[in-house]
């Protein structure tokens, strides 16, 4: 029997869209097991208070990275100080829903935006990083995905099928990684409340009605999911992993009854 991995201390772990919601949670989570953390985000400012912060715990490096702009990207990963240089984890978080306006009312612009973060932004970064950590034999790609996969709902549109788009790729890249020791893995959560919805909504009253008479999942339970399957032993891969609160579950199929 293989020993079980407990620890991340031997674990370079990058993180996108460490400034918030599961990104920061998950950031604190690897830190307090030792991991030494890349966290990226577009705010400079919320990057370096956490870095100021996790480095109490580990060796920490923050990168102000727009997941949208590929060469940022590249150059980014090929100026790494040494140490962090072999990221062993990637956590590909950084996302957004813009809107919950219907398809035919939506705003091309924002759906843009969503396939260029949530999909784009996701490929660039595992398309940079993934090749070293087949090279190196060592490796592992955690997706969030979200339920909006799986479940269609009415606003849904586009973020629901980026989100689509990050399952089937997770799935994909572990046909394609047969053969390697590098895992991949796409959670998926329901609700959960972090500034997703103020982004989401533009507006904090409209964000709280959200979360009204819920208990919601918290970015925590979220990042403590992203631990659970980087520490299982290295002969096991949670292909998917889909988390709802409590509150939340299915509803029958809705059927339009004002047909003439
Ligand atoms: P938050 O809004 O709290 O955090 C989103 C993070 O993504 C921020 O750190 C933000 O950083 C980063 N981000 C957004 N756009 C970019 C970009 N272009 N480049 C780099 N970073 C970016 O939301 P959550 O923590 O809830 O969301 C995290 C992930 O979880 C997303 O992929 C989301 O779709 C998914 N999800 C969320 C659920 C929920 O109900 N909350 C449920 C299921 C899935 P910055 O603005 O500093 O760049
Ligand atoms: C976020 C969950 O329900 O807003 O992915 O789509 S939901």
């Amino acid at each position: 029997m293989k020993k079980v991995k407990l620890s991340l201390k031997q674990e370079i772990v990058c993180i996108t869209g460490a400034t918030a919601g599961f990104g920061k949670a998950t950031a604190e989570a690897c830190a307090k097991e030792g991991a030494k953390l890349i966290v990226c985000g577009r705010r400079s400012e919320r990057l370096t208070a956490l870095t100021r912060v996790l480095s109490k715990h580990t060796d920490v490096h923050a990168l102000t990275l727009d997941v949208r702009d590929k060469k940022a990207i590249h150059a980014a990963l090929e100026n790494l100080p040494k140490p962090f240089r072999n990221i062993t984890a990637l956590v590909n978080n950084a996302g957004l829903a813009l809107g919950i306006k219907p398809a035919h009312q939506a705003s091309l612009e924002q759906w843009e935006q969503m396939v260029d973060t949530n999909i784009k932004g996701l490929m660039y970064m595992t398309h940079a990083i993934l090749p070293g950590m087949v090279k190196r034999g060592r490796g592992y790609i955690l997706n969030i995905g979200s339920m909006a996969a799986n479940y269609p709902y009415p606003g849904g549109n586009a973020y629901g099928g980026t989100k689509a788009f990050v399952k089937q790729f997770s799935l994909n890249l572990r046909a394609d990684l047969l053969g390697t020791p590098v895992r991949v893995t796409c959670i998926e959560p329901g609700l959960a409340e972090t500034e997703f919805s103020l982004v989401r909504l533009g507006d904090k009253k409209q964000a709280a009605e959200i979360y009204k008479g819920t208990e919601p999942l918290v970015a925590k339970d979220v990042a403590e999911a992203v631990l659970f399957c980087l520490t299982r032993p290295p002969h096991v891969n949670i292909n998917t992993m889909e988390i709802m609160p409590v509150c939340q579950a299915f509803s029958p199929l809705a059927i339009n009854r004002n047909v003439k």
